[in-house]
């Protein structure tokens, strides 16, 4: 059986606990124990050198990288296609995938940090402008359609769909972005979302945990 190292708070292990679940893949969850540091612990840097989770393993398989792990799974378990066939959407479908691992995610531990004590609270309706760049191009994207990739359900979706509902329950209000409001309630509704989405105390906990690691990064940038 498929074994999924992962963390359940961390929102690239998720599109592929998400892609499985869509799927209705058989695998075996082993649950990587980032805040004692276990990621860093010698049988795990043989699954991973750079200590991310997540890793799947498949018989004599080690796949490291969130895309390579969706590519292989669709690959493997082509029903239901959560890749389109068509060049051009394949195209659109990467196109959102890769902006939201190069644009999108490396603003999150700011968006924790900045908004540590007003979790959940949408009280600032404020956007940063780099934010509000991913959020117009993905309005853009899915124009009025349902998902990302039309009627359907795509790995654009499952990638967006790990990150952006989690951006909204940190305090980013999609007020400015009513589409994308809508896909996010429309993704949350989903059996796969609800089976993995974080208790209330769960994030609370992550987040005060990603605030201390910012602030010991800030701390050994100022002394060097
Ligand atoms: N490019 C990697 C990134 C994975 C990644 O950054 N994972 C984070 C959790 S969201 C992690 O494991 N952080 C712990 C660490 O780096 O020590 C992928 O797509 O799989």
């Amino acid at each position: 059986m498929l074994k999924f190292y992962y963390h359940p708070l961390s929102p690239i292990a998720r599109r592929v606990w998400l892609a499985m679940l869509e799927k209705a893949i058989a695998f075996e969850p082993v649950l990587v124990d980032l805040k004692n540091r276990e990621n860093l612990k010698p049988d795990y840097l043989a699954l991973n050198p750079f200590h991310h989770v997540p890793v799947m393993v498949d018989g004599d398989l080690q796949i490291l990288e969130s895309f390579a792990i969706l590519d292989y799974l669709e690959a493997k378990f082509p029903t239901p296609a959560l890749s389109p066939t068509n060049p051009a959407a394949i195209a659109r479908m990467k196109m959102v995938q890769l902006v939201i691992a190069n644009e999108l995610m490396p603003q999150l531990p700011g968006l924790v940090f900045s908004n540590a004590d007003s979790a959940q609270s949408k009280a600032d309706p404020t956007i940063p402008p780099k934010l509000d760049t991913v959020l117009t191009f993905l309005t853009a994207r899915l124009g009025t359609d349902d998902y990302f990739g039309g009627d359907r359900l795509s790995l654009a979706d499952v990638t967006a769909g790990a990150a952006l509902p989690l951006m909204t329950r940190l305090g980013v209000n999609l007020q400015a972005y009513p589409s994308l409001g809508a896909w996010c309630d429309r993704l949350t509704q989903r059996t796969a979302w609800q089976q993995t989405d974080p208790d209330a105390a769960s994030l609370a906990a992550w987040q005060r945990w990603i605030t201390l690691m910012v602030k010991r990064q800030q701390r050994q940038i100022a002394k060097a």
